[in-house]
């Protein structure tokens, strides 16, 4: 009421503020101007610095709510699976319908025959783990391992650092360099306030370079110099700084000493000891395509220049072998002291602050990796339909018969959308939680209308970096049937006789995991006024960095690893034994790359990036964001060219696992050989199967690095005018 009542203009219209949670790297205040029970407009932050302000996405969220596209009710499936055709039925034959199915296939085939897909909402209640709960409670499932976003990341942190922590991103105005590498924040937000904190940098004459296939608009806006660089071999580009920067004795000795273990079998790697072939800058530019004397300046450069923010982004990560491009990457700036500084960075790894982020107290998602024992009750996302459609036969952990997806659209976001459509054919059983008829509820037995975070409260932080705390404030009523995966759960856990789902509120359980979080309690103070204010901005004296304590007093904060210092060589990794996954970081050739014999049929590489009018395939029916720019493919003039294509000509992309066709976008923002399609667009087939929605992952391998790295930037293509 309090809120109501300061939010109240001319007695009419209020505002309510809240945010947008959806996982595009943003976590954005969003102010929803309400009357009579219709949210009317939509603004974003005018208040202190930094502002949370959101991007045109979290500004065109009404037509999102307000699409007639929503689900509105639970409905069956009345045709053949994954034509689309639903009838509607009430909640209790839905709920009851789901229920019963789970009861049957726990009978039949055990637990683990149920395959549980989420992805990644970031508030803290109505989260990843609210169906995740109810199945663990029912007697279990068969999870997901492999993070799309940043597994290689996840690796490399875990092995050379022990942890995975960061610098907020203010701390980037403390460098003295910049290297964006694989990093496009001004298109493909990472965190809410990365590209001002950039644009401050600019004005302060740091220097900022950026190493992209692409001439993308972060290179445009902030950089001083651009690399273009061949998808895919970042690793090898990296190596060979490291070897200029070794060869010519300009390595932090002092810090590698007292900090460090390794670096000799990563010299007799780099100098060629181990292999005959010394891992010079002429030797990466037949690799990379970045001219041998670029890497010996940018070297030197880096080197030279401390502190500097390598900023790995995660994209190079997400590629055959993307575990080895991290760990050269926290290499190199292990080896000129970079780490546990202001103005350094560790390379890749997010950056946590030191917000917590409580939730309903549940370990069925911790960070997986290969070889844990968690890995070997789930299947890698990458892998999924290949585990459906072969089970225990093809060395799966368990056969699968039902399908259970919340906050994920996997058929359109997994790699091989073929493929996904066979092995869905093949289920007894498929429920989905949607808000929308997406490529995966189009295959549902049973679709239950999800109401979006507008609809309901939730409290959440930012993606990693950053310091706040946003109350998301329920600014209307739900819309039509619609009721949260919550509501869905508590009235599940009734008929499946699961007593201790809930027993409160939803207004209880944010309150409990207020006082649970001592530093979120701390930080905030009292709930009421918090949730009153809509956001919580924490200051800190000075930015967070990663490891410092660690760099300031090693003998009593030693790295969590086993010897307690930072590990170029991994004993860890020598012991799991596999050339893909040395104990140094190293180039490995990738499947798909421009040497394999596959490149005669498919001789382009495809990269498959994040871009500004979606949040991987949300928003892509907002007819306000299409505007704002259509799916395209870029495609260097040169290649263009020999294939007769012109700018905003329709083209067919193709390899063996699939086709689509979108217009092109002939421009020398990208490097010859390389083309990039954005993620995220919805899959819509033609009667012969051709997807006439640009979704890429018809074309992507349904394969994961060694380490677990989704490969979604490793993929070879053709391109023809239709
Ligand atoms: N607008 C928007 N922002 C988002 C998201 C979104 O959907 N929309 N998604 C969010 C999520 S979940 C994530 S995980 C992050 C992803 O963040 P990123 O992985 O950083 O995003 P991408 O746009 O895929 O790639 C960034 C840049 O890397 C380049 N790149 C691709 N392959 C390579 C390579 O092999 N080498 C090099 N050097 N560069 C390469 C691309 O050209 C692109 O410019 O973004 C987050 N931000
Ligand atoms: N080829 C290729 N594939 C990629 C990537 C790439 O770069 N290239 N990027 C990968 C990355 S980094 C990521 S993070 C993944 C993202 O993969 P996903 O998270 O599966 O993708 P989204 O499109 O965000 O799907 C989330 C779905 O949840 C629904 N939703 C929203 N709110 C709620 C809610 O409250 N409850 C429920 N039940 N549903 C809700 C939305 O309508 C949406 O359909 O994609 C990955 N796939
Ligand atoms: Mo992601």
């Amino acid at each position: 009421m309090q809120n109501e009542k300061r939010g109240e203009l001319n007695g009419r219209e209020r505002v309510i503020i809240t945010g947008c949670p959806h996982d595009c790297g943003g976590k954005c205040l969003l102010k929803v101007h309400v009357k009579e029970g219709v949210i009317t407009r939509i603004e974003s932050d005018d208040g202190e610095e930094p502002q949370l302000r959101a991007c045109l996405r979290g500004r065109a969220y009404r037509q999102r709510v307000y699409s007639p596209h929503r689900l509105k009710f639970p409905m069956k499936r009345v045709g053949e699976r994954g034509k689309g055709e639903f009838k509607r039925i009430s909640w209790d034959e839905a709920l009851d319908t789901v229920a019963n199915e789970l009861k049957r296939i726990k009978k039949t085939y055990g637990p683990t025959a149920i395959l549980h897909i989420v992805q990644w909402p970031h508030t803290f209640f109505h989260g990843r783990n609210t169906v995740s709960r109810l199945l663990s409670k029912f007697g279990g499932f068969t999870p997901t391992w492999g993070d799309a976003s940043d597994q290689g990341s996840h690796f490399a942190a875990k092995y050379t650092y022990g942890s995975e922590v960061g610098h907020t991103r203010d701390d980037i105005l403390n460098s003295r360099m910049i290297i964006m590498w694989g990093f496009n924040p001004a298109v493909t937000i990472q965190d809410t306030n990365t590209s001002f904190y950039l644009a401050k940098a600019k004005e302060k004459g740091i220097k900022i370079i950026c190493v992209d296939p692409r001439f993308t608009d972060s290179a445009a806006i902030f950089a001083d110099q651009w690399i273009p660089i061949r998808p895919d071999t970042d690793a090898a580009m990296m190596i060979a700084m490291a070897y200029v920067i070794l060869k010519e004795n300009l390595e932090d000795r002092a810090f590698l000493n007292k900090y460090a273990v390794g670096l000799d079998q990563f010299k007799e790697y780099i100098f060629g000891t181990e292999d005959g072939v010394p891992k010079t800058p002429t030797w990466a530019e037949a690799v990379t395509g970045v001219p041998a004397i670029t890497i010996e300046n940018l070297a030197r450069e880096y080197a030279n220049t401390k502190p500097a923010a390598l900023i790995a982004g995660l994209a190079p990560g997400r590629t055959a072998y993307g575990e080895q491009y991290h760990r050269a990457a926290a290499v190199l700036t292990v080896i000129t002291g970079n780490v546990g500084i202001h103005g350094g960075h560790p390379a890749s790894f997010h950056s946590f602050g030191r917000l917590p982020r409580p939730s309903i107290d549940i370990k069925v998602w911790p960070s997986y990796l290969p070889g844990s024992k968690q890995v070997e009750g789930a299947v890698h996302i990458s892998k999924v339909w290949d585990a459906i459609l072969r089970g225990r036969a093809g060395g799966y952990p368990s056969g699968i018969k039902m399908l259970y997806v919340s906050f994920a659209n996997p058929v359109n976001q997994y790699p091989n959308v073929n493929r996904a459509v066979k092995a869905l054919m093949k289920l007894e059983f498929i429920v989905v939680h949607e808000q929308f008829m997406t490529a995966t509820a189009r295959f549902a037995d049973i679709l239950l209308p999800i109401n979006t975070h507008l609809e309901r409260n939730d409290v959440g932080g930012p993606w990693f970096s950053g310091s706040y705390y946003i109350y998301y404030n329920k600014a209307i009523d739900p819309l039509y049937e619609s009721k949260s995966d919550f509501e869905i759960c508590c009235e599940l856990a009734t008929r499946l006789d699961i007593e201790d789902y809930s027993d409160k509120t939803e207004d209880e359980w944010l309150r409990e995991m207020f006082r649970s979080s001592k530093v979120m309690a701390d930080d905030i103070g009292d709930y009421d006024r918090f949730k009153e204010e809509g956001v919580r901005k924490i200051r800190f004296p000075e930015p967070l960095i990663a490891f410092e304590k660690q760099i300031k007093d090693p003998k009593n904060h030693p790295f969590p690893t086993p010897s307690g210092k930072i590990e170029i060589y991994s004993q860890r990794l020598a012991d799991i034994n596999d050339s893909k996954l040395p104990a140094i970081p190293k180039y490995i050739e990738t499947w798909e790359s421009p040497n394999d014999p596959l490149a005669d049929k498919y001789p382009l590489q495809l990269i498959t990036v994040h871009f500004r009018s979606q949040c991987h395939s949300i928003f892509d029916n907002t007819p306000w964001l299409r505007q704002v720019e259509p799916q395209t493919i870029w495609i260097n003039p040169v290649d263009a060219r020999t294939r007769d294509i012109n700018n905003r000509d329709r083209v067919r992309i193709f390899n063996d696992r699939g086709a689509i066709v979108v217009p092109a976008k002939v421009t020398e923002r990208i490097m010859p050989g390389v083309v990039s399609i954005g993620e995220g667009a919805w899959y819509r087939p033609d009667e012969e199967g051709v997807d006439m929605g640009g979704c890429v992952n018809v074309l992507c391998r349904d394969e994961h690095s060694p380490g677990g790295a989704f490969c979604s930037n490793t993929c070879l293509v053709q391109v023809q005018k239709v």
